[in-house]
């Protein structure tokens, strides 16, 4: 009992020294909301960050996330600063990317099984926005901006991780977008996105891409052009084709243009930026100059600023019949919008040809109706069982979404 109190002070006094540190940094959007303060750094490993005392003082208020009947939400993790991408291992450590640069990569478990991390490991501080995670044989690849890192045998290694190697530093150093999201695909190859570095410009190859590479390295190729930043993709689990997020651009006003889900059957097709937005909006700068296409327009038009980040293709037996093999997407919320739009997680369902077909809010109320935020959803990733995590990166947490039928 007083090991688990000095924990807790102990606890304690490292979210006030945090708290100091991240001043300005953790809430600088639109509508910042202030009734959950700065998520404290996790303490050192191993002990547990979590325990009752700790969800008693920095409850999260999950009771005004709305969602359809049947479905519930909890805090699956807290005090995750800046929590971002996320990778479950095969044998169940959460891998959490961070966006912040000298930003930290974490590693969470939930050691008793009640669906609550009780051990937090840093794996690496002080790395270049880390925001990009992936597993593969029991090494954890991270996503830095200009290159990607590897940290072998992390698997058996999470209290003593290991100097990394480096896969690849032939990325550009642009921060503007340069965050990656990364993802092993069913063809074993990394797929790494290039953003454009702007609101709106013409770069060449890699920019406004998606590439792949070897787990080694080696083997780079362009997957897709035109596209502006995706920070979220998935293959679909039958035809194992790549589907992606990308964030349309700002300044064109609240309502235009939209964000986008995109389908890409096939390597080397053009998704229309910066030349055309959504399904085929001229962009006003550079519509009239585009080159002969062909251009891809997007699979669906999102909402317009909703920062459409992680998507999943939901696999699991847990949710309704209705839910499988459909998309749900973690839209982060706009800064460049008079009203916030976003800040919920929304589904889209594809019909029997394959196509996308409809665009609902799946769960929402992270934000309220002037747009005052306390949580912003960034990724989204499915357990074993059928359950649905979802990180936030602006109350630092990490929840997990169960269906229950009555
Ligand atoms: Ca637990
Ligand atoms: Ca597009």
């Amino acid at each position: 009992m007083g090991n688990r109190i000095s924990l807790f002070v102990l606890t304690f006094a490292v979210f006030v020294f945090a708290a100091c540190l991240d001043a300005g940094g953790g809430s600088n959007t639109s509508g910042g909301a202030a009734e959950i303060e700065n998520p404290p750094a996790p303490a050192a490993n191993p002990p547990s960050i979590t325990g009752a005392e700790w969800r008693e003082k920095h409850k999260l208020p999950v009771e005004k996330i709305k969602m359809p009947a049947g479905f519930k939400i909890d805090v699956f993790a807290y005090g995750i600063t800046n929590a971002r991408s996320l990778c479950l291992s095969p044998s169940g450590t959460l891998f959490v990317g961070n966006r912040r640069n000298n930003g930290n990569v974490y590693a969470l478990k939930d050691t008793d099984g009640d669906f609550r991390a009780d051990e937090v490991f840093v794996i690496a501080e002080n790395l270049f926005m880390p925001n990009g995670v992936a597993f593969r044989d029991g090494d954890l690849y991270v996503a830095e901006v200009n290159r990607v890192i590897v940290f072998r045998d992390i698997k058996n290694r999470l209290a003593n991780p290991p100097a990394y190697e480096v896969v690849t530093d032939a990325y550009p150093g642009d921060t503007h977008h340069g965050w990656k999201f990364i993802r092993f695909g069913p063809d074993g190859k990394l797929y790494v996105p290039v953003g454009a570095p702007c609101n709106v410009c013409e770069r060449p190859d890699p920019y406004a891409g998606i590439t792949r590479i070897n787990h080694d390295g080696s083997g780079f190729e362009i997957v897709a052009r035109g596209v502006r930043n995706t920070v979220g993709f998935d293959w679909h689990p039958v035809t194992k084709e790549l589907w992606f997020t990308d964030n349309g651009r700002d300044m064109m006003g609240d309502d235009v243009p939209p964000d986008e889900l995109n389908h890409a059957p096939r390597l080397g097709m053009h998704f229309g930026f910066p030349y055309f937005h959504g399904k085929g909006i001229p962009d006003p700068e550079f519509g009239n100059s585009a080159p002969a296409g062909p251009y891809t327009p997007a699979a669906m038009e999102l909402g317009p600023h909703v920062a459409s980040l992680g998507m999943r293709f939901y696999t699991g037996n847990m949710f309704p019949a209705e839910y499988r093999n459909q998309i749900f997407i973690a839209e982060h919320g706009s800064w460049n919008r008079t009203v916030p739009l976003g800040a919920r997680v929304t589904l889209v369902k594809l019909g029997d040809d394959g196509e996308a077909k409809s665009y609902h809010v799946f769960a929402e109320g992270w934000q309220d109706a002037h747009g005052q935020r306390w949580g912003r959803p960034v990724d989204v990733e499915l357990m074993p069982d059928g359950s649905m995590l979802v990180s936030d990166d602006h109350a630092g947490a990490i929840y997990r979404i169960s269906y229950e039928s009555n």
